[in-house]
């Protein structure tokens, strides 16, 4: 059958609001998200599935290349396979340490006092691994995605956003390498791993590193 090509529109409709009101709306969005930590000491408080899932459901509304939507959010809770990801992370993680990063990038990671050792990865009650997919199986053809890193990109930090409006806390942690990942959660040929994310609530008296933003005059640039 030949496939419809043609564009197909509906009405958009906008949310819109008073002028006063959109200023006031971006203040305090910001005010949110400026509250956003990365979090290394987790609770192993349950988190209800429904809670996540409905996270997902948001990350995946970001835009993608062609509209493709290549990504896979494997949401990991079951003990034993947090535990193999654990010991493969970590595994990787003390060669990382101890020789395979250099001096330089070693330095860099002091101030946030990360080593090879991962026990957020037993402790948080879900892992949501993002895949990204190069190309989509459809039978024996390969259907190819594009500007599939910046598209997962915007999907996890959706995913982050989401995490954070919900009141949990979440790690963007990136094993290095991380093909071990696709071996454990036995994804296809075509789904690579990007991110793995510990997501649940923060420890009782969990920490962060005591880091700070770049003003707004360091990252903008105004023409004219
Ligand atoms: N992947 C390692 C190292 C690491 C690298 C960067 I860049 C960080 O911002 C933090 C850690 C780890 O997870 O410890």
């Amino acid at each position: 059958m030949e496939k419809d090509l043609q564009p197909r529109f509906i009405p958009f409709r906008p949310t819109a609001y008073p002028p006063g009101e959109m200023l006031e709306r971006s203040h305090s969005f910001y005010e949110l998200m400026n509250r956003r930590r990365t979090v290394r000491d987790f609770s192993d408080k349950p988190v209800p599935a429904e809670l996540i899932e409905q996270i997902i459901l948001t990350a995946s509304t970001a835009p993608s290349g062609a509209n493709k939507q290549p990504w896979t959010f494997c949401l990991v809770s079951d003990p034993a396979i947090k535990k193999a990801i654990r010991e493969a992370a970590e595994k990787e993680e003390y060669t990382n340490y101890h020789g395979r990063m250099s001096d330089e990038w070693l330095d860099d990671l002091k101030t946030l006092g990360t080593n090879w050792e991962k026990p957020f990865l037993e402790t948080a009650p879900y892992l949501i691994v993002v895949f990204k997919k190069s190309w989509e199986q459809a039978g024996a053809e390969k259907l190819k995605n594009y500007y599939v890193m910046e598209s997962v990109g915007l999907a996890t930090g959706f995913l982050l956003a989401a995490i954070h409006y919900a009141g949990l806390v979440a790690l963007t942690h990136t094993p290095s390498p991380m093909n071990f990942l696709q071996e454990i959660l036995k994804r296809p040929e075509n789904e690579k791993p990007f991110l793995l994310i510990p997501v649940g609530y923060p420890a009782e008296n969990a920490e962060v590193p005591d880091i700070s933003r770049k003003s707004l005059e360091e990252v903008l640039v105004r023409y004219p």
